[in-house]
């Protein structure tokens, strides 16, 4: 009996021990600079690095080490891994190793999907990344597959369906592992999908749980649609944070569907909302919803950072996410309950976000709008900010944000033009193309620090073309971003001073990540850009910059160390 036990207690034991070894290593991800190996750089989602090789006094000597060709004039959107001196990436069609001091590719593998599979991509031909967990990188593809690669080799080691592109789904989000599952987000709330996040097993790619983020008849939120019409949408194509202790996943999930509001009476949960889920089973523990009943696209998708803020003089365990709609939300991690809620940009599709319901104060534009008028509203549905992370650096307790500032005005088109929508069919129903409200076409985007707590902001840069790109906030007391343009820039964040620039090959919508090896400090961004706003928004400023997607890698200026070739003069 105690032999049986023992040998039962071993069996399990073993397997656990070499697992638990690389999720103690995911979980202490933020802590150990010398690699990145998670979406966030850490399951906060800080994008905080304590390393200060490279600082303020430093920076001006931060020169490029290496450039690598994607080979693809697609978006860059990807935020690289680096682990054992190797950087890991993915773009729309392929993952590829990278030797990360030289450059030099170790391993690419390509991906192919049916052409037509676009034709439910909205917003750029894109992928956000890969997560890594016990020798396999994860990824996802537009069609709707999910991969397991050798991390040595690049061979495919599984392959799972989870969704078809036929009913409007798509993959663009970096997967995440918590708690030893990992976990899948789905794009297409644009094309009538019904939103689900699933939990696959990391080892055999077999699906564990789905959880959708609509519900179907008679399930809980139902009641929140009018009978008898389609529901749809509630995406989730951001990846979420992970809070080990709680055993929480936080995931944020996209607009209902059709955009067009007249008919979908009701909060339409759970779109729009922040879910608290359990890893190991998809259950959901919480929920809160940021924007119900939304007609503007205004997606809750955005990542969820998490951080410990004092409010009223009560230190509260949070999860913080700069909404499209223009409020900055605080919520405590444990329960969801609403802490705080501030525009951090202008914002006119409500007055304010009322504390003790959660719920907003509608503005009279969109009372207008949701009975089917013209209406001029901000943000516009790119929103305060878009999909690119913000960083949070958990010393200052400042959020570091690109955001936008312009509107738009929107028009619903008849109810009889938006009934009878099928799953795959564009779910937009209102009238295009829409017009954008400047006002101030040379400040059409701020990075800006923000006080969480209060939505104020310690400093704010104006840029000509808003700035999409993800930021990074290191203790070295700088804050790295990208421009449309193409520049790859530092500021002091302490004051928002630009103090380092560099023009690299084409717009930047990537996220910067920072590393140590050998007790040197580096920078690794893409480039090359893509998304609505680029493709549709008809900004001058873009008009000269080329396409072309890469990698970069910059390191502090040294003197020239490699090989040395014999050479003769004639
Ligand atoms: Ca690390
Ligand atoms: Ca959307």
């Amino acid at each position: 009996m105690r032999a049986t036990l023992l040998a039962a207690l071993l069996s399990a034991a073993f397997p656990m021990t070499a697992l638990a070894q690389s999720a103690e290593d995911l979980k202490n991800d933020e802590a150990t600079p010398g690699d990145v190996l998670t979406y966030g750089m850490g399951y906060a989602a800080h994008r905080y690095s304590p390393l200060t090789l490279i600082n303020r006094d430093n920076i001006k000597r931060l020169v490029p080490a290496w450039s690598y060709s994607m080979a693809d004039n697609r978006g860059q959107e990807a935020q690289p891994l680096v682990k054992d001196g190797v950087i890991y990436l993915t773009d729309h069609e392929k993952t590829v190793a990278i030797d990360a001091l030289s450059g030099r590719e170790i391993w690419k593998s390509v991906i192919e999907y049916p052409s037509d599979t676009t034709r439910v991509v909205c917003c750029g031909i894109v992928n956000r990344g890969a997560a890594m967990f016990g020798g396999k990188l994860y990824r996802g593809i537009l069609d709707g597959n999910v991969i397991a690669l050798d991390i040595q080799t690049g061979k495919e080691v599984w392959r799972t369906k989870t969704a078809d592109p036929k009913d409007g789904y798509s993959i663009t989000a970096a997967p995440l592992i918590a708690n030893g599952v990992l976990i899948v987000g789905m794009a297409g709330a644009e094309f009538g999908i019904r939103g689900f996040l699933e939990g696959l097993d990391p080892e055999s790619g077999k699906e564990l749980w789905r959880t959708y983020t609509i519900p179907a008849d008679g399930e809980p939120g139902s009641e929140t649609w009018p009978a008898g019409v389609q529901r749809g949408g509630g995406s989730t194509w951001i990846t979420g944070s992970y809070d080990p202790e709680l055993d929480l996943v936080f995931w944020g999930t996209g607009n209902p569907a059709p955009w067009n509001p007249l008919n979908r009476q009701g909060d339409d949960l759970y779109t729009n909302s922040i879910l608290a889920l359990q890893p190991k089973t998809g259950k959901v523990m919480w929920h809160y919803q940021m924007t119900p009943n939304d007609p503007f696209d205004y997606d809750g998708v955005n990542e969820l950072v998490q951080g410990e803020l004092t409010i009223d003089g009560t230190p509260h365990k949070v999860v913080m996410q700069a909404n499209r709609n223009g409020f900055l939300y605080v919520v405590e991690r444990a329960t969801g309950r609403l802490l705080a809620a501030n525009k951090f940009v202008k914002v006119t599709w409500a007055d304010r976000i009322d504390l003790a319901t959660g719920r907003p104060v509608w503005s009279q534009e969109t009372k207008d709008a949701l009975a089917g008028k013209t209406v001029q509203v901000w943000p516009s549905l790119v929103g305060g900010k878009n999909w690119h992370p913000m960083s949070y650096n958990p010393e200052t307790k400042l959020i570091y944000v690109n955001t936008t500032a312009f509107g738009w005005e929107y028009t619903p088109l008849p109810i009889d033009q938006v009934a009878d929508l099928k799953p795959g069919q564009p779910h937009y129903g209102i009238k295009r193309p829409w017009t954008y409200l400047w006002d101030d076409p040379n400040g059409r985007g701020y990075l800006k620090a923000i006080d969480p707590v209060t939505g104020q902001s310690k400093w704010a840069v104006p840029f000509k073309s808003p700035n999409l790109a993800g930021t990074l906030v290191t203790a070295g007391g700088l804050v790295f971003t990208g421009r449309l343009t193409g520049e790859f820039m530092a500021v002091d964040a302490d004051t928002g001073k630009t103090v380092w620039e560099f023009q690299t090959s084409a717009g930047i919508v990537g996220q910067p990540i920072t590393w140590e090896h050998n007790g040197k400090q580096y920078l690794t961004i893409t480039s090359g850009a893509t998304g609505p706003y680029v493709m549709r928004a008809g900004d001058p400023n873009l008009a000269n910059v080329p396409a072309g997607g890469s990698l970069w890698t910059f390191k502090l200026f040294e003197e020239y160390s490699g090989p040395q070739r014999a050479a003769s003069v004639q």
